[in-house]
């Protein structure tokens, strides 16, 4: 059996819940055709989810990683194109704000995703799931991982890597009052579709 690391954030900023913990959960142990998916949660820290991540793919030993992120205030949901070796913004859960720093100091500027991205968002849309590729993952966290998972991914040869951003849940967008929401059930089937789409691509 072939493996995916599926990877979800833990709640940041004033997001009080992350819903890509409950997809994760929710989609941990499948098999979809030869790959079964094993999730696991990452911490909303610079220095932390780099060493976590490392951590998870010792453990799993994946052929694919698919990272998930909250994007609070977008209605699609958006498979991310490209990484930059860039990391700034808002403090992280620990209270670190770097600023203009580079994620690897020798590193590429940039790592496009390997995931069928063109394609989870045509099945999305298909399904009729409002998405759309981005062109930008930010430069917070969910670059951050991306980069580092794209980094792997290339030093490997075989493996596929990238990242997903989700919009928030009705919960959440009702708690928060000011960004829009969708059901649980539809992100958790949203991104299951993704995954399949990259099996698909994988076995071609
Ligand atoms: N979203 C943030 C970090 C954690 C998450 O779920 C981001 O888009 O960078």
């Amino acid at each position: 059996m072939k493996k995916i690391l599926l990877t979800g954030f833990e709640p940041f900023l004033n997001f009080k819940i992350n819903p890509t913990m409950e997809v994760v959960e929710a989609l941990d142990g499948k098999v979809i055709e030869d790959y079964e998916i094993f999730g696991r949660i990452m911490k909303v820290d610079f220095n932390e989810s780099a060493k976590q991540l490392k951590e998870y793919i010792h453990e799993v030993q994946p052929d694919i990683i698919i990272s998930l992120g909250l994007a609070g205030g977008r209605y699609k949901i958006t498979p991310e194109r490209i990484a930059i070796n860039i990391k700034d913004g808002e403090p992280d859960n620990n209270g670190f704000a770097p600023v203009d720093e580079k994620i690897h100091a020798d590193g590429e500027d940039a790592h496009l995703s390997s995931l069928p991205i063109r394609r989870m968002v045509e099945s999305l849309n298909k399904e009729g799931f409002p998405a759309d590729i981005s062109n930008t993952a930010g430069t917070y966290l969910c670059n951050n991982i991306m980069y580092e998972g794209l980094s792997y991914a290339k030093q490997q040869g075989d493996v596929l890597a990238g990242f997903i951003h989700i919009p928030a849940t009705f919960e959440l967008a009702i708690q928060h009052g000011k960004i829009p929401g969708w059901h649980m059930r539809d992100l958790i089937d949203g991104v299951e579709l993704c995954i399949k789409e990259t099996v698909n691509f994988a076995n071609g």
